[in-house]
């Protein structure tokens, strides 16, 4: 016999293992949204009236963070960094395009290869190839929020991401990084560090899954290219492993961080930050690691959206 749903008497569509209950679909959803905006309105993400840019990949995390804001009633628009890694990099912004089509959101693409001349994967560097898109990444959505006067950065991080980050960098003691994690990151440097969200903080990658499998919302599933054999894929592993047989793990994990959190603050060297010399963005020497990186001598522009 089917198992029926907690609240009603339809058939269930997916048993959530903590808290213990089966939910169909309609009842799975209004958890799942109830969830974001309790994380929204517990971690105070976003403000009245705040305009939000949400960072699309063409993948299912950053869709589904899309999809709850605009149904919450958040002012968004969304950007999708296209990273010129070859064919994964064309589908996924035909994904972003059609999420955001659907949704009746504004997406701003941004092209790395057209803008840097380059794409992730076609510099020759010793840096590795995860550690530059990184940075590429994060200079790109945060200047580009701060040019276009949006308040916030929203991404699609969800909780295994996040308890696997924590892991990980607990393993290395990376105290530096430890000590400023969390479901928030404030604005600094007068506004031109954007902040950036997280609302998806408290969801399993299994309830994302999920929630995009019963609202209809089509994603690009394949991994980068790049991404094979990162130490952040076991990591996740071994937390689902630990998760199966102790469920709640990953949330209590997380959570004992953000009360914790406190202890790494001792250790933060907060770097001396200044004005590039060739964007004016923050830098801790005279030029930003953008800049160097991509041996700039013009501060980056876009094209206006
Ligand atoms: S960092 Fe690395 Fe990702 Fe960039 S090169 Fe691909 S795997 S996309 S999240
Ligand atoms: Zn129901
Ligand atoms: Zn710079």
């Amino acid at each position: 016999m089917p198992m029926r749903c907690k609240f009603c008497e339809r058939p269930a569509f997916i048993k959530l293992h903590y808290p213990r209950m089966y939910l169909c679909p309609e009842h799975f959803t209004e958890y799942f949204e109830r969830k974001v905006k309790r994380t929204i309105e517990r971690y105070k993400l976003i403000k009245p009236g705040e305009r939000i840019l949400v960072v699309v990949s063409g993948g299912k995390d950053s869709a589904v963070t899309a999809h709850v804001l605009k149904k919450l009633g958040y002012d968004i628009e969304c950007l999708h960094i296209n990273l010129g890694i070859g064919e994964y990099s064309e589908k996924s912004e035909e994904y972003a395009k059609r999420q955001c089509e659907k949704l009746d959101v504004p997406l701003h693409i941004v092209r790395v290869k057209e803008l840097l001349g380059k794409g992730i994967g076609e510099v020759r560097t010793r840096r590795p190839t995860c550690s530059y898109c990184g940075l590429t990444k994060r200079y790109i959505f945060n200047k580009f929020a701060y040019d276009n006067g949006f308040d916030a950065v929203a991404t699609g991080h969800n909780l295994d991401d996040e308890a696997g980050f924590i892991l990980a960098n607990l393993l290395n003691w990376n105290t530096q990084y430890l000590a400023k994690q969390g479901p928030v990151i404030p604005a600094q440097f007068n506004g031109k560090l954007v902040k950036k969200i997280k609302p998806l903080y408290e969801l399993t990658e299994r309830e994302v899954v999920a929630y995009a499998l019963a609202n209809g919302i089509e994603y690009h599933i394949e991994e980068c290219p790049h991404a094979v054999g990162a130490t952040t894929i076991e990591v996740k592993g071994i937390l689902n492993e630990m998760e199966e047989r102790r469920p709640g793990t990953k949330i209590n994990f997380v959570k004992g961080y953000l009360r914790k959190k406190g202890l790494f603050e001792g250790e933060l060297q907060e770097a001396d930050l200044r004005e590039c010399r060739v964007c004016g963005m923050p830098a801790s020497g005279e030029v930003c690691s953008f800049c160097r990186f991509w041996r700039r001598e013009e501060p980056l522009t876009f094209s206006p959206p």
